[in-house]
């Protein structure tokens, strides 16, 4: 049997800019995968979106934050859970996105959470096409790690080994027959309701965890279409343009896939705030395409 490369040996071998900021990242994700049955229930304060912050979303926040600073690989980062750009080693290459605990009202019910980091050379905010690559770490029945770069998308497993590679240069199925969308039925746009119903009438099977992370990662195996739309009572819809819908553009990109925000590509969107958020629409190409079309 030919042994897996571990993550380590792997990034070191292909993308060697970025081995030493996604190695780390892997012992952040490490740390707060045995953390979180110790980091439970509600912190009694609102993030910059007003909405309710866990012991966990904070506690990951600053630990996140902590150990990039600690590794000073990081110039400067937007997180979530934060109001401004966070400043760290000015002499560093890498700006960072970040949502420290993507789908952490999931933790309760023991469903999927994640977190999700997108990475520039770059002054934040930056359009998601400057992205130089992004990374998210699923903390489910077993912990994996996606990485995308130019050369391509990578997974790797959790194991006694640490992370192994899973599979490398991974596409998107075309196949595939998933959607998932966020958000009252009562309150999408009427095209999109016709879309979904096309999808539907298709036989499309609804999938929907709650969880960005966990809800894109089955599109990118198994292919199909994720959608947290605009609403008619949220225009922008729910996910946060930097921290959530560039990382994943990116990667869906990268897995021969395609993004928008009903428009155009939601890596072309020149953000106006850090804290912007952005209907998103990401899957396979054809969908996404129609999708424009319908909207
Ligand atoms: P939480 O981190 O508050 O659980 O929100 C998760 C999220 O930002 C994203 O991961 C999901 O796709 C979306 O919100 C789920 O939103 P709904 O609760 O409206 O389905």
């Amino acid at each position: 049997m030919i042994k897996a490369l571990t993550l380590k040996e792997y990034v070191k071998k292909n993308d060697k800019e970025l081995a030493g900021l996604i190695v780390k990242m892997a012992g952040i994700a490490e740390r707060i995968s045995q953390e979180l049955p110790y980091r439970r229930g509600k912190a009694d304060t609102k993030n910059v979106f007003g909405e309710k912050q866990l012991v966990a979303d904070k506690w990951a926040d600053k630990f996140i934050i902590k150990e990039l600073d600690k590794s000073g690989l990081v110039k400067e980062m937007v997180s979530e859970e934060q109001e401004d750009v966070v400043k760290l080693n000015d002499k560093a290459l890498f700006s960072i996105t970040l949502d420290p605990l993507d789908g952490s009202s999931n933790i309760e019910s023991n469903n999927l959470v994640g977190t999700i980091f997108g990475i520039y050379k770059k002054d934040l905010p930056a359009k998601g096409r400057h992205q130089v690559g992004a990374l998210y770490i699923l903390y489910g029945p077993v912990m994996t790690l996606v990485y995308a770069t130019r050369n391509g998308v990578n997974e790797f497993l959790h194991t006694r080994k640490g992370f192994v590679l899973k599979e490398k240069n991974i596409k998107l199925p075309k196949q595939g027959k998933l959607y998932g969308v966020g958000g009252l039925r009562k309150d999408w746009l009427p095209g999109f309701r016709k879309y979904i119903k096309g999808l539907e009438t298709e036989g499309y099977k609804l999938r929907y965890g709650g969880a960005f992370v966990g809800d894109f990662n089955q599109i990118l195996h198994y292919g199909g279409i994720f959608a947290y739309p605009a609403l008619s009572t949220k225009p922008n819809g729910k996910l946060r343009l930097l921290a959530e819908s560039n990382p994943m553009s990116f990667i869906i990109k990268q897995a021969g896939g395609a993004s928008t925000n009903g428009a155009g590509s939601i890596l072309d969107i020149e953000p106006e705030s850090i804290n912007q958020r952005v209907p998103t629409y990401v899957g396979n190409k054809g969908l996404i395409k129609n999708l424009e079309k319908i909207l």
